[in-house]
């Protein structure tokens, strides 16, 4: 895995809000993660996520074809996955001491798919930060074809109080965002085995897959140590949320694992 970052790409990142990296993992490093993730979600079945409570099952596959959390029941994802160094980069490009996971996906796009719509993806979740952080790694080749995905520049600076469904129509965000019409979109094209990095708050979106092949990718969302809860479920089980007043630290390490903190410990 290329692991490093520059100064140029952490400025760019902090700028841009997203940092492509084409050369991320070796040939034989993105035939293990194939391997793997092809393997956990054969493994998972129907379930979007690894629990029997799963408010998600029987999700619709006419945008993407999810399955969340595969590092929970498939230890290969998580070696390859929550890696360490992923973390580090993570923490770098946000420039936090300490990184939890937030959950992991793989996203596939089945040929024929819709795109997925312009959003922001804090607004989705169960705490909000300004260092949230993904990281999506082409398992295939894509581009504006198959459907790679789209940033707008320099988003990540605002909060938009409103979450826009993924499958909502494309012009949902700009109707109710008029300022984003002025930004060009930038496509995000990387060879299998590339990745791109974007922020929690950076507004982005995928094209259709216009292909007969499945685009597929695999990402994992990350926190910065010490998020707390701000009433969303999203992905947290029952269990949890039982237990979980607002403003309570995010700091369960079966469900949010610290992969990466300066002081050298990690769960
Ligand atoms: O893969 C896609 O189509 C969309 C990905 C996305 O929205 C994300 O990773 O936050």
């Amino acid at each position: 895995m290329n692991t490093t970052l520059s100064s140029t790409q952490i400025s760019s990142y902090s700028d841009n809000g997203f940092l492509l990296i084409p050369d991320f993992l070796s040939a034989a490093e993105l035939a293990a993660w194939r391997d793997a993730i092809e393997s956990a979600m054969e493994a998972r079945g129907d379930a979007v996520l690894p629990r029997d409570d799963d408010p998600l099952l029987g999700a619709s596959r006419t945008v993407l074809y999810q399955r969340i959390n595969l590092w929970m029941d498939h230890p290969e994802v998580r070696r390859l996955v929550l890696h360490e160094r992923i973390g580090q980069m993570a923490a770098t490009l946000e420039g936090v001491d300490g990184i939890r996971v937030w959950h992991d996906q793989a996203l596939y796009k089945d040929p024929w798919a819709n795109p997925t719509s312009w959003h922001q993806d804090n607004t989705k979740w169960s705490f909000s930060a300004r260092h949230a952080i993904t990281i999506w790694v082409a398992l295939d080749e894509v581009d504006a074809r198959n459907g790679c995905m789209f940033f707008l520049l320099g988003t990540q600076r605002h909060r938009l109080e409103t979450d826009f469904p993924t499958g909502a129509p494309m012009n949902a965000i700009f109707t109710a965002h008029p300022e984003l019409t002025v930004i060009d979109p930038v496509a995000a094209e990387l060879p299998a085995g590339g990745c791109s990095f974007h922020n929690g708050l950076t507004v982005h979106a995928a094209a259709a897959n216009m292909s007969r092949h499945p685009r597929r990718a695999m990402t994992c969302a990350f926190m910065p140590d010490g998020a707390t809860f701000n009433g969303t479920q999203n992905v947290l089980p029952d269990r949890l949320i039982k237990g979980l007043q607002v403003g309570d630290t995010l700091n369960d390490d079966e469900q949010n694992p610290l992969i990466w903190h300066a002081s050298g410990t990690s769960a």
